[in-house]
């Protein structure tokens, strides 16, 4: 298939954002590998503008390993880390655009905009140097400068040649995917040809084509060159939590009008969501919480788990520039690793390539839906606890309710009642007898 969904039998994909790497390899071993994640995504590891923001890593100004987040030998000992761990790694990378602004840069070199010195001259960039403000116009959108920062000429022979030497180098150091920051910004034909002139042309690749009604370039544009991110998922999740009713969830995916499973990205959140607020966040407690648990369940796209940082500030930087001692400290919110959302990804795991069977809903907030044989979910999103008996079809046995680690027992009619308070959930799968 032309489609790339992550491959290996394992499709989550830990977001740490921000996260240096010397403490991505360490998650990788104590908590990643452990859970069943079968990806860990890191934040842009090229050199880039200084400054205290996050976002200054969204603006390099060269290919060289030499970030906040580390050098090259720490980038490297945390892919061999991860792998060993059984987790692959995924690389954001910033290729439509370099920096604003002129300086020195995180490793040391110096650039103007436009020209960065052994890397790229003004030559190399898009005419349009105004800022992008009409999206419904596709030359301004793919040729003119986001947020007005230097726009390459991805159109270039001598460009897509250097992008693909900077991804060929993480291929070097083992990376296993790449997500493409800004993909709407770049032609989807211009993104086919860089990635033709890959040493591993299959590599995982995600495109980041924020969908937008009326806009000239569609998300579904990029779909020939691998998964594409479906924020309408995110955007959906949170009005369904926050306003509507958990039941209109039945036919979530493809029947809201979504891209193909088989190419979607999902997500509850990520940074820049966050942070806007067009979805939800970790600020919004139990909605956030079940949206994640929810996404884990529910059979479509390959889902994203952000982790993040607690701010007020939304520009401000990572705690500890990015060095993260313990989970839940110093800021690290660490959502991964939140045992509801932890729990999920081995059940995930567990019932992956299951449809949906035995939905049942209220008619309002809470839901529960099986996965074959293989495990059972229920949903209580009302303001009261829920007692019922819910018909699966899990065979016969004792089973651990891994939401609260207590004991569920299915007898042999596929049957099991049970109590769920206000805002919990209860997530039942082969394999997982006991707590
Ligand atoms: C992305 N996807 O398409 C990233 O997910 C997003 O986080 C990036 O924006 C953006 N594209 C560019 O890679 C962030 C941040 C912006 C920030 C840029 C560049 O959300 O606020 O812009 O990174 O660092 C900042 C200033 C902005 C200024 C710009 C250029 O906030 O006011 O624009 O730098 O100096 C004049
Ligand atoms: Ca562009």
């Amino acid at each position: 298939a032309a489609y790339a969904s992550p491959p290996g039998t394992k499709d989550v994909t830990a977001v740490l954002f921000e996260w240096n790497f010397a403490s991505v390899a360490k998650e990788c071993t104590n908590t990643l590998g452990p859970a069943g994640y079968g990806y860990v995504q890191v934040s842009p590891p090229a050199e880039h503008i200084q400054g205290s923001q996050w976002w200054t890593s969204y603006q390099p100004v060269s290919y060289r390993i030499a970030g906040r987040l580390g050098d090259a030998t720490a980038f490297r000992n945390m892919v061999s880390t991860c792998h060993a761990a059984g987790v692959k790694v995924v690389v954001d990378t910033v290729i439509n655009h370099m920096s604003a602004g002129s300086g020195t840069g995180t490793g040391g070199s110096s650039y103007t905009k436009y020209n960065y010195p052994g890397l790229y001259s003004s030559y190399d960039m898009d005419d349009c140097t105004s800022t992008i403000t009409d999206y419904t116009n596709r030359a301004n959108v793919q040729n003119c400068e986001l947020v007005g920062l230097a726009d390459l000429d991805t159109g270039e022979d001598y460009v897509r040649a250097t992008i693909a030497g900077y991804m060929n180098s993480l291929l070097g150091y083992g990376v296993d995917g790449f997500r493409i920051d800004a993909a709407k910004h770049i032609p989807a034909a211009d993104l086919a040809n860089i990635k033709s002139r890959l040493t591993n042309t299959s590599v995982y690749w995600k495109q980041e084509v924020i969908y937008g009604s009326g806009e000239a370039v569609q998300p579904t544009e990029y779909t020939g060159n691998g998964d594409v991110q479906e924020f309408r998922y995110a955007y959906d999740l949170k009005r369904v939590f926050n306003n509507e009713n958990l039941a209109y969830l039945k036919n979530y995916g493809e029947g809201w009008g979504y891209m193909n499973s088989s190419v979607a990205g999902v997500f509850v959140d990520n940074h820049d969501t966050e942070r806007n607020r067009s979805t939800l966040n970790y600020k919004d407690g139990a909605n956030y919480t079940l949206a994640n648990v929810f996404m884990l369940a529910y059979p479509y796209g390959a889902p994203d788990i952000n982790s993040g940082y607690e701010w007020s500030d939304t520009d401000a930087g990572p705690p500890n520039n990015g060095a993260v001692t313990a989970c839940w400290q110093d800021g690290w919110k660490c959502q991964h690793a939140w045992p509801e959302i932890l729990r999920m990804v081995a059940f995930r795991n567990a019932t992956r390539g299951e449809s949906v069977t035995n939905w049942w809903d209220n008619g309002g907030d809470a839901i529960a839906f099986g996965r074959g044989a293989k495990g059972y979910v229920a949903i209580n999103h009302e303001s009261s606890s829920l007692s019922r008996t819910y018909q699966t079809s899990l065979p016969a046995g004792t089973y651990c309710n891994v939401q609260n680690n207590t004991s569920v027992t299915v007898g042999s009619n596929g049957q099991f009642t049970a109590t769920l308070g206000s805002n919990t959930a209860l997530a039942i799968y082969a394999g997982k007898a006991g707590c």
